[in-house]
């Protein structure tokens, strides 16, 4: 276990690079939650819905903005950003980039989703090499509020390729510009002893073990024991026949109490 994870949340606030990770942290600590839901839903009123009822429980929330039917601007992204305000949590899209530096740069900034306007974080593979960061980090340089990327340095689904030599040149990448990219999507605790990156794991879920299509999951103490700092949940909390709210305290206790046994 590395040391940064035997810090408590608050006290890794104070040190962070990142000015995002620095808000996000201070979040965490003020709701005593590391659960960020992933809102893979269909219909902007579905995702609206969840974010309004689920926004007490959460230090983040995940989108797929592509994947809502009758995208506007203004009918999603405007009420969401008031959300957030509102219930005090991040917005995470998992847009997955990876294109090189020009491209990537328009596909932050432009088009019908200006992420970059409206997202905290957004997340990256570390493909195209050190460009792909610099062409994001300079997408932000108009914005006025913290922005922060996440690589994907570790996958959850069944034979994911970024492994080993990937992962640990991943690592090396993030190391570039820490005041941006402030950590990893991840299954594992990354980067040096003293180095604090924030761990994101997807792949957690209580009820079952994957989906059919690859996904893998993991139980929330395995994930926070093993270093995760904040653990990512879709369909362990709004798939048919399951309670949003309910499954979301569910969620959010496992992943506080395995936070609080792993810094005691
Ligand atoms: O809990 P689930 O399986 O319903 O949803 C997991 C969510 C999905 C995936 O797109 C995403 O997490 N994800 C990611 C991310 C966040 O980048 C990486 C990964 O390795 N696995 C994964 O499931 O929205």
């Amino acid at each position: 276990m590395s040391p940064i994870t035997l810090k408590s949340y608050e006290d890794r606030i104070a040190t962070h690079p990142s000015p995002l990770a620095r808000r996000l942290l201070k979040i965490m600590t003020d709701k005593k939650t590391n659960l960020c839901v992933s809102l893979d839903v269909d219909t902007k009123d579905e995702l609206l819905r969840l974010a309004d009822t689920l926004g007490a429980y959460v230090c983040v929330f995940k989108t797929h903005v592509d994947t809502i039917e009758n995208y506007t601007y203004e009918s999603v992204i405007v009420p969401l950003v008031e959300l957030s305000k509102r219930h005090n949590f991040l917005i995470f899209e998992d847009r997955k980039f990876a294109d090189i530096g020009s491209t990537v740069k328009s596909q932050y900034t432009s088009g019908i989703f200006k992420i970059v306007q409206w997202a905290h974080i957004t997340n990256a593979h570390a493909l195209p090499g050190p460009g792909i960061i610099d062409g994001l980090y300079s997408g932000t340089k108009d914005i006025n509020e913290e922005r922060g990327l996440l690589l994907l340095a570790e996958m959850s689904s069944a034979g994911s390729l970024a492994t080993g030599d990937y992962t640990d040149k991943t690592v090396d990448l993030a190391r570039r510009n820490r005041a941006f990219t402030f950590g990893f999507i991840a299954q594992n605790r990354l980067g040096a002893d003293d180095e604090d990156f924030i761990i994101m794991t997807p792949g957690v879920g209580l009820d079952d073990k994957g989906d059919g299509l690859g996904q893998q999951y993991r139980t929330v103490d395995d994930a926070v024991s093993g270093g995760s700092d904040i653990i990512i949940v879709g369909r362990g909390i709004f798939a048919k026949g399951r309670d949003p709210v309910t499954e979301s305290k569910r969620y959010r206790e496992a992943g506080w109490k395995a936070y609080t046994a792993r810094v005691k």
